[in-house]
């Protein structure tokens, strides 16, 4: 695998997290304000408080004050308790704020992804493992939903707090502000130092967690590999091993800031110092009134703990930054193979003609051409064999016309029209293809042939488990076609998947059938079967068949016999097997076997 260009995206990170609360925004920048609001209301309980303390306990007027103005005294008690139960309720509507359009922003994104991976072209398929993907949609995304509903929270929170206290503390008395808050820009440049050291951190972190994802989804798919070469073992100490590598890198990152915490809580811890060694000689020196110094020190932690805060933040804030940009390289990815944007509509059939002009073909992470100079015709309703030895590039050559990719050189034409012309959706429904590794879905034997045309009632179902030669085996099933099939087909015989794919394949009424070595795991008997039923389809189709049986290529139009990505026979079975070539040879070859 190549290693993968380092992507710019269009949006910041913060731009595109806005972009996705889009019609939340208002109530967001509503919570936004709420917290600056209850950030303020935090100063009510100490101003209050303060000025009961000069006016009925402390001053020199305060026995009287109690007795002529009692009023007073109660009317500042039940503001303070009033500004107490407002807050509480600004910060619930807040916090339900912050989760809702967090959920909403986690519900946009994770649906836009799912969409974005559906319709990803088959070199996404093999650069991204499917366990990585799991964790961005999940994992990671989870992540961006923490930065809305608590990271951006706790700025303001901080932000707001530090700052309205800091404007107080100079509005009561400037000289004890200023001896509190000099020390404060020693935090803002340790917290500097500690980002520059957690942020590779994160990004090995999320690394991490996808390798731990992959291995487990890869195992748990292939259970049964691992099962057969009884290597649970292995398996369960690889697991270990990713597993430990992801729990010592969190660790490590939590270990920068126990580094930098020393720093940032001696700062903290020296507020209350400096409280009482300056306070205490302004307050000699009657500089500060009694009132203004139970405020400042029942306010001393509103500047104290958004310091302690801060590296908190600072780490989340990281998180996010990793965890974003592995969730943004998929939602800004591209498929490079999609609808060229002149591409007419063609919701018909096709008459079913395939060209091959001079194609060439090259996977992008290969490192040699894998098809050479390939040109040849299929007639509308024709047959065409493919044979060659395994890996020479069969499949790579049938996956060009439903463009799954794309040739380096040359064209493809379906009557006639370059392949890039139609429309994806178009051109796809036209085909009807049976992989050579075949894929079920776990659903009803029904459900899986009627995956391309689910409109087909149960009697078409039938009728293309016959053509493929699956009815008989279907119906002596207990369910029959109400049999659930596990995942990938667990349950089934390889020649019983293979036949429900070509029923599947089938069932679309395809214009072009495309069988990759679809027989090759049922009987001759059977086989002759279904290529019979295939002679009698009830739809006219063009079929391009890769078979390595000449029972199957002796009644194709035509056969391409394919060695090491070129064409090196090509002709109906009379004309190769005069040519006393390859395929002359592979016939001698199996009809001699079929003798023994
Ligand atoms: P088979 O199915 O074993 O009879 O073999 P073919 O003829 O279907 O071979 P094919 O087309 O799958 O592979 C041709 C060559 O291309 C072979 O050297 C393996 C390579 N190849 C196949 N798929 C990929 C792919 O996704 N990426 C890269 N880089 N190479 C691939
Ligand atoms: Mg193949």
């Amino acid at each position: 695998m190549k290693v993968k260009k380092e992507t710019l995206f269009p949006k910041t990170k913060i731009q595109w997290l806005w972009e996705n609360m889009k019609g939340r925004r208002v109530l967001y920048v509503i919570g936004m304000l709420g917290t600056v609001v209850y950030n303020i209301l935090q100063l009510t309980v100490p101003y209050y408080s303060g000025r009961i303390v000069d006016l009925f306990l402390s001053g020199a007027d305060a026995w009287k004050n109690m007795r002529t103005n009692s009023g007073l005294f109660y009317h500042l008690l039940i503001l303070m308790i009033v500004f107490t139960v407002l807050r509480g309720v600004i910060v619930y509507g807040d916090c339900m704020i912050y989760e809702h359009v967090s959920q909403t922003v986690l519900y946009r994104v994770r649906n836009f992804l799912y969409d974005k991976i559906q319709r990803q072209d088959m070199t996404f398929y093999s650069t991204y493992r499917t366990g990585d993907l799991m964790t961005r949609v999940t994992g990671d995304l989870d992540a961006v939903r923490h930065m809305v509903a608590w990271v951006i929270r706790m700025v303001i929170e901080s932000f707001s707090l530090f700052g309205v206290v800091a404007i107080y503390f100079f509005y009561m008395n400037w000289k004890m502000a200023l001896s509190l808050l000099i020390i404060s820009p020693f935090v803002f440049f340790i917290i500097y130092l500690f980002k520059n050291k957690v942020a590779p951190m994160h990004a090995k972190l999320r690394e991490k967690l996808a390798q731990m994802n992959t291995y487990a989804q890869e195992n748990i798919s292939g259970n049964r590999v691992v099962k057969a070469f009884a290597r649970e073992a292995y398996e369960i100490e690889k697991f270990d091993r990713a597993n430990k590598d992801y729990a010592e890198t969190n660790k490590e990152t939590s270990m920068v800031w126990l580094k930098f915490f020393p720093y940032v809580e001696s700062i903290a811890n020296l507020m209350p110092v400096v409280m009482l060694a300056v306070g205490g000689v302004f307050l000699i020196r009657g500089e500060l009134t009694m009132g203004d110094y139970v405020a400042f020190s029942g306010l001393i932690w509103a500047i104290a703990n958004p310091m302690r805060q801060m590296g908190n933040i600072m780490n989340e804030f990281q998180r996010f930054s990793a965890a974003s940009k592995k969730v943004m390289e998929i939602y800004y990815s591209e498929p490079q193979i999609k609808d060229a944007l002149d591409a007419a509509a063609h919701p018909n059939r096709f008459d079913g003609k395939i060209e091959f002009r001079e194609v060439s073909f090259q996977y992008e992470d290969g490192d040699l051409p894998v098809l050479h100079d390939i040109s040849f015709t299929v007639k509308p309703g024709e047959t065409i064999a493919i044979m060659g030895e395994t890996g020479c590039g069969k499949t790579s050559l049938i996956n060009l016309i439903p463009r799954f990719y794309e040739p380096t050189k040359g064209e493809v034409r379906i009557d006639d029209i370059p392949v890039q012309n139609f429309r994806l959706s178009d051109l796809r429904k036209q085909i009807g293809l049976a992989t050579q590794d075949v894929l079920l879905y776990s659903d009803t034997i029904e459900g899986n042939i009627a995956y391309g045309d689910s409109s087909i009632d149960l009697e078409e179902v039938e009728k293309f488990a016959k053509y493929s030669a699956a009815s008989d085996f279907i119906s002596k099933m207990p369910e029959g076609y109400d049999t659930v099939v596990g995942e990938r087909g667990a349950g089934l015989s390889g020649g019983q998947k293979q036949r429900i794919s070509l029923a599947r394949a089938l069932a679309v009424r395809p214009s072009i059938l495309i069988l990759d070595d679809t027989t090759s795991a049922v009987d001759m008997e059977t086989e002759k079967q279904i290529q019979e039923a295939l002679r009698h389809l009830d739809f006219s189709c063009t079929k391009v068949i890769i078979a390595q049986r000449i029972s199957t290529t002796m009644m194709a139009d035509k056969i391409l016999v394919m060695q090491h990505g070129r064409i090196t026979e090509m002709g109906n079975h009379e004309e190769l097997m005069a040519k006393k070539g390859y395929y002359y040879e592979l016939v001698q070859l199996q009809t001699g076997e079929d003798l023994v």
